[in-house]
């Protein structure tokens, strides 16, 4: 694995202190036709803002705004009908709540509208990798969520590859830093995340997992989505909606492991894990 000379210690970024010692919750709110009723625009808004708020009164100190699947064969959605998904979305809840919104997105003018609207985190998993993404990126000068994924959405799990998954990652880590170091990206601005279920078996996601500690050495806050994924599907024989306890586990996992942000659909459950976990470490 490449190693840095001087990992950055400095994990205050957003106005959140994201050390492992307290860990963030970051709750998923998709805008896709099928996430909320369809009573209209207005309606679609407002059901949105309702989650929004109901996450963060659960514990969710991020929101992440998505307007666009990421599952493999999800249908692809032009500029304009994301930006019609989400802007409103992160101004109607900018305007009631202060807590941290994220963009969840790939696409340059979606960063720079959903910033203008309220959002301060851009969770890429391209790692700002997309035409334009990183210079868009470097000129708004707000937190990045750098996440790992072998090949693309359709075609990352037509047999992931790796000779040495950690080493890999970690590579990725190493150069995709450098690039947002050449193109102005304040290191203090950035998230690392392995991209658990991006280009990756079962037992890649494991070793993930097991060996998420590796990954402090870049000196950067890690995040980490296990989140009602296939993996739990595969390993447990459970469909999507029977995941909770899983999720709720190896999210824990993952922060006893390192992770400073969980991304996660069920945020009163995996609160309460925390808080037991926290509250373990203040006894200690
Ligand atoms: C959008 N999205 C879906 N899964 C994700 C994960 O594991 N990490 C990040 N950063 N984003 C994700």
């Amino acid at each position: 694995m490449v190693q840095l000379n001087n990992p950055n210690p400095n994990n205050y970024l957003l106005g959140i202190d994201l050390t492992f010692k307290n860990p963030q919750i970051m709750g998923v709110l998709n805008i896709t036709p099928d996430s909320f009723s369809d009573g209209g625009r207005f309606c679609r808004i407002e059901n949105a803002v309702e989650q929004a708020l109901e996450m963060v009164n659960s514990g969710a100190s991020i929101i992440d705004v998505g307007g666009e699947s990421t599952r493999p064969g999800a249908t692809k959605v032009s500029v304009d009908e994301e930006l019609e998904r989400v802007v409103p979305v992160i101004k109607a809840i900018r305007l009631v709540s202060d807590v941290v919104i994220s963009v969840d997105t790939s696409k340059p003018e979606v960063m720079r509208q959903a910033v203008k609207a309220g959002a301060s985190l851009i969770n890429d998993v391209y790692a700002l990798r997309q035409p334009g993404a990183l210079d868009m990126a470097a000129s708004l000068d707000v937190g990045v969520c750098l996440m790992h994924m072998q090949k693309d959405p359709d075609t990352m799990q037509n047999k992931p590859d790796y000779s040495e998954i950690i080493d890999e990652v970690g590579s990725f880590f190493h150069e995709r830093l450098q690039a947002c170091q050449q193109a102005g990206i304040a290191e203090s601005n950035i998230i690392l995340d392995p991209g658990f279920g991006f280009g990756k078996t079962l037992a890649h996601n494991l070793k993930l997992l097991a060996q998420l500690k590796k990954f402090k050495q870049y000196g950067r806050p890690l995040l980490v989505g296990l989140s009602r994924k296939s993996m739990w599907g595969e390993l447990l024989g459970k469909k999507v909606d029977e995941r909770v306890s899983a999720s709720v586990i190896s999210a824990l996992l993952a922060v006893i492991n390192g992770a400073a942000i969980v991304r996660v659909h069920d945020v009163a459950e995996t609160a309460e894990a925390l808080t037991i976990y926290k509250a373990l470490q203040l006894a200690n």
